[in-house]
């Protein structure tokens, strides 16, 4: 016998299919809501909605079944401030040469610069590790696989379940973004992927007024 089990799925419930339609669509008008903001309240959150959050990420497909993730909650204020600091001494270089025109022509829509108030305003930062292996209790190396695959789908799971629990995000890439890695004292096989920014919108936020494309546009039915 095969030291491998499988087991029946055990949550596994078919539903009608007029059941079904009516689940996507009320699915696709909570989704449709989500909005990226960029000013926070620095009111607390639930620390249960985070953590319910980050299982949902958790149970996110992925290569082999490695896990290859790591989420560091931030919350501590002065951690925020450093990790401010370094991000927008990096931005600051982006804005004002590395972008090339053609890169801040496309941003000028949605209104970013380098000032990233937002990653001390709100009062939750995750930031995502990717980890390139995983280190067994005797040292020996086990190998993670299709690790961006991994690790973006989980991301955008976590994004989800924020959305759906009330909470706004802000995804931010600061470029180069290893620094977080030494100021969250995190090992040499994780590299950071993304930060992303949970809080209660301001009062009265604004958000860009941009659109999504069609169905017809993202997808092709053959
Ligand atoms: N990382 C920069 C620039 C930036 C790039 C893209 I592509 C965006 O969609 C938004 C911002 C910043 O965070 O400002």
């Amino acid at each position: 016998m095969s030291k491998y089990q499988f087991i029946p799925h055990p949550a596994y419930v078919k539903i009608d299919e007029s059941k079904m339609i009516q689940k996507s669509i009320s699915f696709y008008s909570i989704m449709k809501h989500r909005r990226t903001i960029r000013d926070f309240s620095t009111d607390p959150i639930p620390a249960k909605v985070i953590e319910n959050a980050l299982m949902t990420a958790g149970t996110a497909p992925n290569g082999a079944n490695m896990q290859p993730w790591h989420f560091v909650v931030v919350q501590d204020p002065k951690l925020k401030k450093l990790i401010r600091a370094e991000a927008e001494k990096v931005e600051k270089q982006f804005y004002e040469s590395k972008a090339p025109e053609y890169w801040l022509d496309a941003l000028a829509p949605l209104g970013t610069d380098s000032n990233k108030e937002f990653l001390e305003k709100a009062p939750a930062l995750i930031v995502i590790f990717t980890q390139k292996h995983t280190i067994l209790p005797d040292e020996k190396i086990k190998q993670h696989y299709y690790i961006h695959e991994s690790v973006g789908i989980a991301t955008g799971m976590l994004i989800t379940a924020i959305h759906n629990a009330g909470l706004a995000s802000l995804t931010h890439t600061p470029k180069p973004m290893l620094f977080l890695r030494e100021l969250l004292e995190r090992p040499k096989h994780e590299t950071p992927f993304l930060i992303l920014a949970v809080g209660y919108p301001a009062k009265n936020v604004q958000v860009p007024k941009i659109s999504k494309k069609s169905l017809k546009e993202i997808a092709t039915f053959k």
